[in-house]
C-alpha cells in the first residue's frame, strides 16, 4: 500500500501535519491518542504529547499534564486511562464500567483505570519548562512537583514487590508495550481461555486490522488479570501472594530513574531539595543493572517475580535503560552494540526503522503491534539515550529514520519495520508530538 509520493517532503510541511494532528486530537483539557482507537486520556501518551505541545502551544502542555494529574489517586498512582464521561458507553473496551474505579479507596472523582504506565511525566514537565520558562509555566511546574513526587513514591513503595528498589508491573498494559514477546512467558501462567472474551466485545478490532492487534487469547488474559486486581479494589498489599502477573520491566524502571533525574532539576526551580532525587536516581540505576542486566546478552530483560527469572526474549524494552545518563559506560557500550546488531539495525545510516522486537527472532511479527513494528516513542527514548552516552552519529541516524517514517506515511501509530508503511491509527498523538520535538 505504498502511497504515490511522500506525505510531506519538507520540515515545514511535516510540522504543519504534526500540529494539525495534535489539534485534531485536542479535547478541552487533554489530547486523545486517537479519535477512533483511544478516545479517552492515556497516561504516558499525555506525557509524550505535552512534549510536543511545548513546541507549539505551551499552555496546552501544562493543561495536558494538569488534567492527567487531577485524576491521580490518593496513594499517588497516576491511572493509565482517564475516561471522558461525555463519550458513549462502548466507545472503548474496557470502559469505565469494567474498571469500576469508584469502588476503590482513594480513587478520584473521575472514572479511571486502576493501572499505571511508565512514569515519563516528570521528564515531560522538565522538557516543557525548558522551552517555556514563563511565570505561568513556573507556577504550573510548582503545582505538578508534589504530584510527581507522589507518583514516584507510589512506585517505589507499593510496587516494590521484589524488594530490590525496582517497581513491578501488575499487567502488560502497564508496560505500554501490551503484547510484547517480553510478556509471553509470564502471560502463559495466567489462566484464561479465549471463551472469556465471548462475554465482552472488543472495540479495537472495529478500527484496526485484527492481525495487527493482540489476539483474543491475549485479551482474555488481560481481562482476567484486571479482574483479579479489581476484586481486591486495586490494593497492592499481598500482591506477591495473590496476583497472577508481576514483572519488573526495564522500560518502566528506566522511566522511574529518569523521572528522579528530572525531579532533581525541577526541585531546583521550585525551591525544593534536589539531593534526595539524585540519590534515588542513582539507586534505581544501580538496581536496574543488578537485577535486570544480563551480561551474556548485553541487554536488559524483564524479571518475572513469580519465577524469579529473567525473561530471555530480546525486545526493544531491553535497550531503554540507555536513557539513564549514569548507566556505567561498559553497560551502555554493550547495549549500544546490541542495538547496532542485526537484531535492531541501529546505524548512522539506517536502512530500516527501529523494530520493537528482535528482527532475527522466530516470533518477530512485522505487522502485529509491539511484536515487531516500529514506534516513534521507542525511537525517541533511544535517541535521548544515544545523545546522553556520546553517540551523536547514531542519534542522528535514528532521528533521520523517525522523520523519514512520518514523511513517507504520516502520523501513524506504528510503522511496518521493513517498508515504513503506516499501521494502526493514522492520526496518532505521540507520533505527531515526538516528531515536533525531533524537528526542533
Ligand atoms: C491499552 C494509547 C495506548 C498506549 C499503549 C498502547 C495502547 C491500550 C490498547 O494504546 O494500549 O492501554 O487499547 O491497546 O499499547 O502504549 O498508551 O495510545
Amino acid at each position: 500500500d505504498a502511497p504515490a509520493g511522500p506525505v510531506a517532503a519538507d520540515p515545514a510541511g511535516l510540522r504543519a501535519l504534526a500540529v494539525a494532528t495534535l489539534d485534531g486530537n485536542w479535547e478541552h483539557d487533554h489530547t486523545v491518542p486517537s479519535r477512533t482507537l483511544y478516545p479517552h486520556q492515556w497516561s504516558w501518551d499525555s506525557a509524550f504529547i505535552a512534549i510536543g505541545w511545548a513546541h507549539v502551544r505551551p499552555a496546552r502542555a501544562w493543561r495536558e499534564l494538569a488534567s492527567l494529574f487531577r485524576a491521580q489517586w490518593a496513594d499517588g498512582r497516576v491511572p493509565h486511562i482517564v475516561f471522558n464521561p461525555s463519550l458513549r458507553v462502548g466507545a472503548y473496551f474496557p470502559g469505565p464500567e469494567f474498571w469500576a474505579s469508584a469502588l476503590a479507596e482513594g480513587a478520584p472523582a473521575a472514572a479511571t483505570s486502576g493501572l499505571i504506565q511508565p512514569p515519563v511525566h516528570a521528564l515531560a514537565a522538565w522538557l516543557a519548562y525548558r522551552r517555556d520558562r514563563s511565570e505561568a509555566a513556573r507556577a504550573a511546574l510548582a503545582r505538578l512537583y508534589p504530584r510527581l513526587v507522589a507518583q514516584q513514591r507510589y512506585l517505589a513503595t507499593c510496587r516494590d514487590v521484589g524488594g530490590g528498589d525496582l517497581a513491578c508491573i501488575v499487567h502488560p498494559w502497564e508496560s505500554g508495550l501490551d503484547n510484547s514477546p517480553a510478556w509471553d512467558a509470564p502471560m502463559a501462567a495466567v489462566r484464561a481461555d479465549a471463551a472469556v472474551m465471548r462475554a465482552y466485545r472488543r472495540h479495537d478490532t472495529v478500527h484496526a486490522d485484527a492481525a495487527h492487534r493482540p489476539t483474543d487469547l491475549d485479551y482474555a488474559r488481560y481481562v482476567a488479570i484486571v479482574a483479579s486486581y479489581r476484586a481486591l479494589r486495586y490494593r497492592d498489599d499481598d500482591l506477591a501472594d495473590r496476583h497472577p502477573f508481576l514483572v519488573e520491566c526495564p522500560l518502566l524502571n528506566a522511566a522511574m530513574g529518569g523521572a528522579e533525574q528530572a525531579l532533581a532539576r525541577i526541585a531546583a526551580v521550585v525551591g525544593a531539595d534536589p539531593g534526595p532525587h539524585r540519590d534515588r536516581a542513582a539507586a534505581i540505576t544501580e538496581a536496574l543493572v543488578r537485577r535486570l542486566y544480563d551480561p551474556t546478552t548485553g541487554l536488559f530483560h524483564p524479571r518475572d517475580l513469580r519465577t524469579g527469572r529473567l525473561v530471555p526474549a530480546r525486545t526493544a524494552l531491553g535497550l531503554m535503560p540507555l536513557g539513564l545518563p549514569d548507566l556505567p559506560a561498559r553497560t551502555a557500550a554493550s547495549v549500544i552494540a546490541e542495538a547496532c546488531s542485526a537484531r535492531f539495525g541501529l546505524a548512522p545510516r539506517m536502512e530500516r526503522p527501529l523494530p520493537s522486537h528482535d528482527r532475527t527472532a522466530p516470533d518477530f511479527e512485522p505487522l502485529r503491534y509491539w511484536r515487531g513494528p516500529s514506534w516513534l516513542n521507542l525511537a525517541w527514548l533511544l535517541h535521548r539515550g544515544l545523545r546522553a552516552h556520546g553517540r551523536p552519529d547514531l542519534a542522528a541516524g535514528l532521528r533521520r529514520s523517525m522523520i523519514g517514517l512520518v514523511a513517507r506515511s504520516g502520523c501513524h501509530e506504528y510503522f511496518h519495520p521493513d517498508t515504513g508503511a503506516g499501521l494502526g491509527s493514522p492520526a496518532f498523538g505521540w507520533t505527531a508530538a515526538l516528531l515536533l520535538d525531533v524537528l526542533a
